[in-house]
């Protein structure tokens, strides 16, 4: 194959003919440019020249070869002509690598909110407002660290704790906390190495990833990096083409991954303004070809761009397909309520995780917290429990062990950590993560020996009070450290004067 010189792909810098190089290949995009889920502009902006950069951190890395003709694989880019060009150091740049080497040192890091605080400062800031945004007044995402707060500890005592073991089995799978990293989209915007770090962090702590549809490393690329037997666990979105979400289902069966968590909380992403005020703020600063009218809508965010191929019409109707095409438990990720949760008990579903998505979907929902009380107490009804074939998961603003205890008492079977681990790696990499599994395990030792439970199984709905739980008003302590490093939500800005 004849190698292209860099000149000839500046020759397609327009809307009429567009070429583009991703990791030293030539693309020709003309006909793509409408279809782009991040709209045409993004890639206009890079026309006739080098995209690599922007394209890396939100696209895993078969993305053109799955949405790109073959014919329109132009060739690779002849590197004798590539001027090497010394990447401009920018005052930002500057700055960022200055807080880099400023950060505290890790063993100063003594808790998970550390993380987040040290994640807000160093992050790029289009990193920070995509991972940090949630839906409309992100009332639910603060309220998901609030409902911890309602719940109360009846702690036993004079129970010989002097040996505490906190390792569990989740969905048959061996696992060192009842902890599970959850799926968390786009990793490179944090990390160089991604959703990697998680992979690795975790084989070495015995820990569960659930790895999510929309990494940014690709789906062989996590499994290659586990070590053997390590399980891992599958988050989905389902594609309008069917046929696409069927060979990707089978393929991470094929794989090893042990359970599928399809998400049904988001047939819409839900609007997160710090993301989408980011984005106009971006737009602001010009593309290099102007964009013409039919352009996607400019606000929409990262997430919402890249989420076009999501089925809105997924149904109950749909459960027994997945039935059909995959022996891995099949888990709801997103359910709120009672009845959906006897539906999917109903439907045959091994379990569901109690989540409103971290606060970036139906604002003003109720915690996972809460929903568990109603939802253990509706299952309690139509079957045995602890249900062994049927398991309840939390996630949404948890922090400490000490509230994955609480939820444990209330009857879930483990816990879901996202933020928390992605701010972990995106400040330390993967010894970020290393660390933050380490302290929740000594939080853990800490507070099973406080409330007296020597085993995962001797922490029991007794062991708290959770009367106050469903009242949304009342007086407890500030949580200083959740709301040091909440982000308050901004309104619009005035451009320079
Ligand atoms: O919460 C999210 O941001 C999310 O789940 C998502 C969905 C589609 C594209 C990117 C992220």
């Amino acid at each position: 194959m004849s190698l292209i010189p860099t000149s000839a792909v500046a020759e397609h810098a327009s809307r009429d003919s567009c070429w583009i190089i991703v990791h030293s290949k030539v693309y020709d995009v003309t006909e793509f440019l409408d279809e782009h889920p991040g709209g045409s502009k993004i890639i206009l902006k890079y026309a006739g020249g080098d995209a690599t950069e922007a394209y890396e951190p939100i696209h895993p890395p078969n993305a053109i070869l799955d949405n790109l003709p073959i014919e329109k694989h132009i060739g690779a880019i002849d590197p004798n002509t590539v001027v090497k060009v010394v990447k401009q150091v920018t005052e930002a740049d500057k700055r960022r690598q200055a807080l880099m080497d400023a950060r505290p040192p890790l063993d100063e890091i003594l808790n998970l909110h550390d993380f987040e605080a040290v994640a807000k400062v160093v992050l790029p800031e289009k990193a920070w407002a995509y991972y940090s945004s949630a839906s409309d007044d992100e009332i639910t995402i603060r309220e998901n660290r609030a409902a911890f707060q309602r719940v109360w500890f009846r702690p036993r005592i004079l129970r010989d704790v002097s040996s505490v073991d906190w390792s569990t089995t989740i969905l048959g799978c061996k696992s060192s906390l009842p902890v599970y990293i959850s799926a968390t989209a786009l990793g490179k915007l944090g990390h160089p190495d991604g959703e990697l770090n998680l992979t690795r962090a975790a084989a070495k702590h015995g820990v569960i990833q659930m790895i999510p549809t929309l990494a940014s490393c690709s789906f062989d690329e996590i499994v290659d990096a586990a070590s053997p037997g390590q399980p891992l666990f599958l988050q989905l979105y389902v594609n309008r083409d069917r046929e696409i979400t069927k060979k990707y289902v089978q393929h991470a069966e094929k794989r090893g991954v042990k359970a599928l968590f399809i998400t049904v909380d988001a047939p819409q992403l839900g609007r997160r303004e710090k993301d989408m005020r980011m984005k106009s703020v971006d737009d602001s600063a010009g593309a290099k070809v102007q964009e013409n009218q039919s352009g996607v809508k400019k606000d929409q965010g990262v997430s919402r761009a890249i989420s076009s191929f999501i089925d809105p019409s997924l149904s109950w109707k749909d459960i027994p397909w997945f039935r059909s095409i995959t022996n891995m438990h099949i888990i709801l990720k997103g359910v709120s309520t009672p009845e959906d949760a006897i539906l999917a008990y109903e439907a045959g579903c091994q379990g569901i995780v109690l989540s409103n998505h971290g606060g970036r979907q139906l604002d003003t929902s109720r915690s996972g917290l809460e929903n568990l009380v109603d939802i253990v107490a509706a299952l309690k009804q139509r079957g045995p429990w602890p249900n062994p074939n049927f398991s309840v998961f939390v996630d949404g603003g948890v922090r400490r062990a000490s509230d994955v205890i609480k939820a444990l008492a209330l009857g879930a079977s483990a816990v879901g950590i996202g933020r928390g681990f992605l701010y972990a790696f995106s400040s330390y990499g993967q010894e970020g993560v290393e660390r933050a599994i380490e302290i929740l395990r000594d939080e853990f030792e800490m507070n099973m020996r406080l409330i007296g439970a020597r085993t995962i199984s001797e922490i029991v709905p007794d062991m708290v009070d959770a009367s106050a739980l469903h009242s949304h008003v009342g007086i407890t302590p500030s949580d200083n450290l959740y709301n040091g490093t909440y982000q308050p939500l901004g309104t619009a800005q005035f451009r320079q004067a």
